[in-house]
Protein backbone atom coordinates (compact mmCIF):
# COMPACT_ATOMS: atom_id res chain seq x y z
CA UNK A 1 0.00 0.00 0.00
CA UNK A 2 1.18 3.60 -0.78
CA UNK A 3 1.16 6.75 1.33
CA UNK A 4 2.82 9.92 2.71
CA UNK A 5 4.73 10.69 5.46
CA UNK A 6 3.07 13.56 7.18
CA UNK A 7 5.14 13.38 10.63
CA UNK A 8 7.72 11.65 12.32
CA UNK A 9 8.83 11.63 16.08
CA UNK A 10 11.77 9.69 17.22
CA UNK A 11 12.33 6.45 15.26
CA UNK A 12 8.71 6.41 14.04
CA UNK A 13 6.86 8.07 10.45
CA UNK A 14 3.56 8.43 10.32
CA UNK A 15 1.80 7.49 6.78
CA UNK A 16 -1.39 8.51 5.89
CA UNK A 17 -1.94 5.86 3.21
CA UNK A 18 -4.20 5.56 0.44
CA UNK A 19 -6.84 3.68 2.00
CA UNK A 20 -7.49 6.85 4.38
CA UNK A 21 -6.16 5.59 7.34
CA UNK A 22 -2.92 6.59 9.51
CA UNK A 23 -0.40 4.15 10.04
CA UNK A 24 2.50 4.15 12.83
CA UNK A 25 5.46 2.68 10.92
CA UNK A 26 9.54 1.80 11.45
CA UNK A 27 11.45 1.86 8.54
CA UNK A 28 12.46 -1.66 7.85
CA UNK A 29 12.96 -1.85 4.03
CA UNK A 30 16.09 -2.62 2.06
CA UNK A 31 16.30 0.90 1.49
CA UNK A 32 18.51 1.37 4.85
CA UNK A 33 21.00 -0.22 3.12
CA UNK A 34 21.45 2.81 1.08
CA UNK A 35 21.84 4.76 4.15
CA UNK A 36 18.36 6.37 2.79
CA UNK A 37 16.63 8.10 5.69
CA UNK A 38 12.78 8.73 5.02
CA UNK A 39 11.91 12.53 5.14
CA UNK A 40 8.58 14.30 5.88
CA UNK A 41 6.77 14.50 2.70
CA UNK A 42 8.07 11.25 1.12
CA UNK A 43 5.93 8.11 -0.49
CA UNK A 44 6.44 5.68 0.58
CA UNK A 45 5.54 1.98 0.33
CA UNK A 46 4.14 -0.16 3.58
CA UNK A 47 3.52 -3.25 4.68
CA UNK A 48 0.50 -3.06 7.09
CA UNK A 49 0.81 -4.75 9.92
CA UNK A 50 -2.44 -4.18 11.92
CA UNK A 51 -5.11 -0.96 11.50
CA UNK A 52 -2.54 1.02 13.26
CA UNK A 53 0.77 0.09 12.78
CA UNK A 54 2.72 -0.76 9.11
CA UNK A 55 6.12 -1.05 8.50
CA UNK A 56 7.94 1.18 5.42
CA UNK A 57 9.26 -0.96 2.84
CA UNK A 58 10.38 1.22 0.12
CA UNK A 59 10.95 4.71 -0.48
CA UNK A 60 9.36 6.26 -3.60
CA UNK A 61 11.85 8.53 -5.66
CA UNK A 62 11.47 12.16 -4.05
CA UNK A 63 10.80 14.94 -6.68
CA UNK A 64 13.00 17.13 -4.46
CA UNK A 65 14.23 17.47 -0.49
CA UNK A 66 14.60 20.43 1.30
CA UNK A 67 17.19 20.91 3.74
CA UNK A 68 15.88 22.92 6.12
CA UNK A 69 12.83 22.05 6.97
CA UNK A 70 14.18 18.58 6.39
CA UNK A 71 11.19 17.69 3.93
CA UNK A 72 10.77 16.10 0.30
CA UNK A 73 8.34 16.58 -2.50
CA UNK A 74 7.66 20.16 -1.90
CA UNK A 75 5.55 21.96 -5.07
CA UNK A 76 5.86 25.34 -3.05
CA UNK A 77 6.94 27.43 -0.48
CA UNK A 78 4.43 30.34 0.49
CA UNK A 79 6.73 32.65 2.90
CA UNK A 80 4.90 35.06 5.45
CA UNK A 81 5.95 38.42 5.89
CA UNK A 82 4.05 41.16 8.14
CA UNK A 83 3.15 44.33 6.52
CA UNK A 84 3.91 46.13 9.81
CA UNK A 85 4.27 44.16 13.59
CA UNK A 86 6.72 42.84 12.99
CA UNK A 87 8.29 45.42 9.86
CA UNK A 88 8.97 43.59 7.33
CA UNK A 89 12.56 43.02 6.97
CA UNK A 90 13.10 42.69 3.44
CA UNK A 91 16.86 41.51 3.43
CA UNK A 92 15.52 38.33 5.63
CA UNK A 93 13.27 37.95 2.67
CA UNK A 94 15.54 37.94 -0.13
CA UNK A 95 17.75 35.38 1.83
CA UNK A 96 14.89 32.89 1.97
CA UNK A 97 13.63 33.83 -1.72
CA UNK A 98 17.53 32.82 -2.82
CA UNK A 99 17.54 29.82 -0.76
CA UNK A 100 14.51 28.55 -2.42
CA UNK A 101 15.39 29.67 -5.53
CA UNK A 102 18.57 27.77 -5.28
CA UNK A 103 16.93 25.08 -4.88
CA UNK A 104 14.05 25.41 -7.85
CA UNK A 105 11.07 25.62 -5.33
CA UNK A 106 8.77 27.94 -6.34
CA UNK A 107 7.62 30.78 -3.60
CA UNK A 108 4.72 32.85 -3.18
CA UNK A 109 5.01 35.58 -1.35
CA UNK A 110 2.41 36.54 1.41
CA UNK A 111 2.07 40.21 3.31
CA UNK A 112 -0.20 39.79 6.21
CA UNK A 113 -1.80 42.49 8.61
CA UNK A 114 -2.38 45.00 6.02
CA UNK A 115 -4.96 46.30 8.04
CA UNK A 116 -2.43 47.94 10.21
CA UNK A 117 -0.82 49.70 7.25
CA UNK A 118 -1.65 52.66 4.70
CA UNK A 119 -2.22 51.89 1.48
CA UNK A 120 1.01 53.41 0.36
CA UNK A 121 3.04 50.72 1.74
CA UNK A 122 0.83 48.12 0.01
CA UNK A 123 2.01 49.71 -3.11
CA UNK A 124 5.50 50.07 -1.72
CA UNK A 125 5.81 46.27 -1.69
CA UNK A 126 4.03 45.88 -4.67
CA UNK A 127 6.33 47.69 -6.82
CA UNK A 128 9.22 46.07 -5.21
CA UNK A 129 8.12 42.53 -5.88
CA UNK A 130 5.61 41.93 -8.45
CA UNK A 131 8.16 42.59 -11.06
CA UNK A 132 10.52 39.28 -9.77
CA UNK A 133 7.63 37.37 -11.13
CA UNK A 134 6.65 36.48 -7.77
CA UNK A 135 2.65 35.38 -6.95
CA UNK A 136 2.26 37.89 -4.23
CA UNK A 137 -1.11 37.99 -1.58
CA UNK A 138 -1.64 41.04 0.61
CA UNK A 139 -4.02 39.62 2.83
CA UNK A 140 -4.74 40.15 6.44
CA UNK A 141 -5.78 37.41 8.35
CA UNK A 142 -7.87 39.39 10.84
CA UNK A 143 -10.10 40.69 9.14
CA UNK A 144 -10.18 37.62 6.37
CA UNK A 145 -9.00 39.48 3.56
CA UNK A 146 -7.87 37.83 0.76
CA UNK A 147 -7.86 34.66 2.58
CA UNK A 148 -9.85 32.94 -0.70
CA UNK A 149 -7.54 33.70 -3.48
CA UNK A 150 -4.83 32.35 -0.95
CA UNK A 151 -6.42 29.06 -0.30
CA UNK A 152 -7.26 28.69 -4.43
CA UNK A 153 -3.28 28.74 -4.86
CA UNK A 154 -2.86 25.86 -2.36
CA UNK A 155 -5.40 23.23 -3.62
CA UNK A 156 -3.46 19.82 -4.58
CA UNK A 157 -0.39 20.71 -3.48
CA UNK A 158 2.38 20.84 -1.16
CA UNK A 159 3.00 24.12 0.37
CA UNK A 160 5.70 24.66 3.02
CA UNK A 161 4.66 27.83 5.45
CA UNK A 162 7.72 29.86 6.18
CA UNK A 163 8.39 32.91 7.71
CA UNK A 164 9.51 34.52 11.07
CA UNK A 165 7.83 34.82 14.13
CA UNK A 166 5.09 36.67 14.70
CA UNK A 167 3.76 37.26 11.04
CA UNK A 168 0.43 35.23 11.53
CA UNK A 169 1.87 31.73 10.03
CA UNK A 170 -0.31 30.16 13.01
CA UNK A 171 -3.62 32.48 12.78
CA UNK A 172 -3.27 31.38 9.14
CA UNK A 173 -2.76 28.02 9.55
CA UNK A 174 -5.84 27.72 11.93
CA UNK A 175 -7.95 29.72 9.58
CA UNK A 176 -7.17 27.13 6.77
CA UNK A 177 -7.12 24.23 8.93
CA UNK A 178 -9.42 24.66 12.49
CA UNK A 179 -8.41 21.31 14.13
CA UNK A 180 -4.80 22.07 13.31
CA UNK A 181 -5.07 24.45 16.71
CA UNK A 182 -2.01 25.96 16.51
CA UNK A 183 -1.23 28.49 19.42
CA UNK A 184 -1.07 31.85 18.50
CA UNK A 185 0.27 35.07 20.02
CA UNK A 186 2.87 37.22 20.08
CA UNK A 187 6.52 36.18 20.69
CA UNK A 188 6.91 37.65 24.44
CA UNK A 189 3.37 36.09 25.37
CA UNK A 190 4.76 33.08 24.48
CA UNK A 191 7.92 32.93 26.46
CA UNK A 192 5.96 34.14 29.49
CA UNK A 193 4.44 30.83 29.35
CA UNK A 194 7.68 29.08 29.02
CA UNK A 195 6.30 27.34 25.71
CA UNK A 196 8.78 24.59 24.17
CA UNK A 197 9.64 25.98 20.95
CA UNK A 198 11.31 22.71 19.32
CA UNK A 199 8.95 21.70 17.02
CA UNK A 200 8.77 18.26 14.59
CA UNK A 201 8.04 19.41 10.81
CA UNK A 202 4.12 18.00 10.32
CA UNK A 203 2.04 18.11 7.65
CA UNK A 204 -1.67 19.10 8.09
CA UNK A 205 -4.03 17.99 5.39
CA UNK A 206 -6.47 20.74 4.63
CA UNK A 207 -8.21 19.02 1.58
CA UNK A 208 -8.18 16.28 -1.14
CA UNK A 209 -4.25 15.74 -1.75
CA UNK A 210 -3.58 19.63 -0.19
CA UNK A 211 -0.90 19.64 2.53
CA UNK A 212 0.74 22.36 4.41
CA UNK A 213 3.84 22.50 6.55
CA UNK A 214 3.96 25.04 9.38
CA UNK A 215 7.58 25.48 10.30
CA UNK A 216 9.35 26.92 12.77
CA UNK A 217 9.88 30.91 12.67
CA UNK A 218 13.30 31.87 10.78
CA UNK A 219 15.20 35.12 12.01
CA UNK A 220 18.55 34.53 10.12
CA UNK A 221 19.49 33.13 7.01
CA UNK A 222 23.04 32.30 5.39
CA UNK A 223 23.51 32.62 1.67
CA UNK A 224 27.48 32.37 1.88
CA UNK A 225 27.69 28.93 1.27
CA UNK A 226 26.59 30.15 -2.47
CA UNK A 227 29.76 30.60 -5.52
CA UNK A 228 29.61 34.49 -5.61
CA UNK A 229 29.40 34.29 -9.51
CA UNK A 230 25.85 32.00 -9.07
CA UNK A 231 24.27 34.37 -6.77
CA UNK A 232 23.05 36.44 -9.75
CA UNK A 233 21.00 33.55 -10.63
CA UNK A 234 19.04 33.66 -7.96
CA UNK A 235 17.61 37.12 -8.54
CA UNK A 236 15.27 36.31 -11.48
CA UNK A 237 14.92 39.67 -12.48
CA UNK A 238 17.85 40.06 -13.17
CA UNK A 239 17.96 37.61 -16.59
CA UNK A 240 16.17 39.51 -18.96
CA UNK A 241 18.27 42.76 -18.74
CA UNK A 242 21.93 40.24 -18.83
CA UNK A 243 21.99 41.01 -22.54
CA UNK A 244 23.32 44.76 -22.29
CA UNK A 245 25.73 43.70 -20.08
CA UNK A 246 29.68 43.84 -21.80
CA UNK A 247 31.10 41.39 -19.95
CA UNK A 248 29.50 37.67 -20.43
CA UNK A 249 29.10 36.39 -16.76
CA UNK A 250 29.08 40.00 -15.59
CA UNK A 251 28.04 39.70 -11.88
CA UNK A 252 26.90 43.36 -11.78
CA UNK A 253 28.75 44.67 -9.23
CA UNK A 254 32.05 46.56 -10.29
CA UNK A 255 30.96 46.77 -13.80
CA UNK A 256 30.74 49.64 -16.07
CA UNK A 257 28.52 48.51 -18.49
CA UNK A 258 25.64 46.31 -17.26
CA UNK A 259 22.30 46.23 -18.12
CA UNK A 260 21.21 45.07 -14.78
CA UNK A 261 22.94 47.94 -13.04
CA UNK A 262 21.33 50.33 -15.85
CA UNK A 263 17.69 48.45 -15.32
CA UNK A 264 18.18 49.68 -11.30
CA UNK A 265 18.52 52.87 -12.77
CA UNK A 266 15.93 52.97 -14.42
CA UNK A 267 13.68 52.17 -11.72
CA UNK A 268 12.80 48.86 -13.34
CA UNK A 269 14.23 46.48 -11.00
CA UNK A 270 13.95 47.41 -7.46
CA UNK A 271 16.93 49.53 -5.61
CA UNK A 272 16.39 47.24 -2.61
CA UNK A 273 16.43 44.16 -3.87
CA UNK A 274 19.79 44.95 -5.97
CA UNK A 275 21.09 46.50 -2.63
CA UNK A 276 20.75 43.40 -0.84
CA UNK A 277 21.90 41.31 -3.81
CA UNK A 278 25.62 43.09 -3.45
CA UNK A 279 25.13 42.94 0.32
CA UNK A 280 24.51 38.96 -0.48
CA UNK A 281 27.38 38.64 -3.18
CA UNK A 282 30.14 40.86 -0.55
CA UNK A 283 28.96 38.30 1.88
CA UNK A 284 29.55 35.28 -0.49
CA UNK A 285 32.91 36.83 -1.05
CA UNK A 286 34.28 37.07 2.06
CA UNK A 287 33.76 33.42 2.84
CA UNK A 288 35.53 32.58 -0.05
CA UNK A 289 38.38 33.89 0.97
CA UNK A 290 38.74 31.66 3.95
N1 LIG B 1 -3.50 43.17 13.13
C1 LIG B 1 -3.37 41.88 12.77
N2 LIG B 1 -2.86 40.99 13.64
C2 LIG B 1 -2.73 39.69 13.24
C3 LIG B 1 -3.14 39.27 11.97
N3 LIG B 1 -2.89 37.95 11.86
C4 LIG B 1 -2.33 37.57 13.03
N4 LIG B 1 -2.24 38.61 13.89
C5 LIG B 1 -1.71 38.61 15.27
O1 LIG B 1 -0.29 38.50 15.24
C6 LIG B 1 0.17 37.79 16.39
C7 LIG B 1 1.12 36.65 15.98
O2 LIG B 1 0.38 35.67 15.28
P1 LIG B 1 0.86 34.14 15.15
O3 LIG B 1 -0.11 33.44 14.28
O4 LIG B 1 1.10 33.55 16.51
O5 LIG B 1 2.26 34.33 14.41
P2 LIG B 1 3.37 33.23 14.04
O6 LIG B 1 4.46 33.41 15.05
O7 LIG B 1 3.86 33.61 12.67
O8 LIG B 1 2.76 31.88 14.07
C8 LIG B 1 -1.07 37.29 17.12
O9 LIG B 1 -1.30 38.16 18.21
C9 LIG B 1 -2.17 37.40 16.08
O10 LIG B 1 -3.44 37.63 16.64
C10 LIG B 1 -3.72 40.24 11.06
O11 LIG B 1 -4.11 39.98 9.92
N5 LIG B 1 -3.79 41.53 11.52
MG1 LIG C 1 3.35 30.14 15.08
ZN1 LIG D 1 25.77 43.21 -15.54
Amino acid sequence: MRGKIIKGIAGFYYVNAEDGNLYECKAKGKFRKDKKKPLVGDLVQIQRLDEKAGNIEELLPRKNALVRPAVANIDQALVVFAAASPEPNLNLLDRFLVTMESQAIKVVICFNKIDLVAEEEIQRLKKIYEPCGYELHLISVQEEAGLEELKTILTGKTTVLAGPSGVGKSTLMNWLHPQANMETGSVSQKIQRGRHTTRHSEFFSIGNDTYLLDTPGFSSIFVEQYEPNELKDYFPEFSSYEEDCKFIGCVHVGETVCGVKQAVQEGKISKSRYDNYVLFYQECKQKKRY
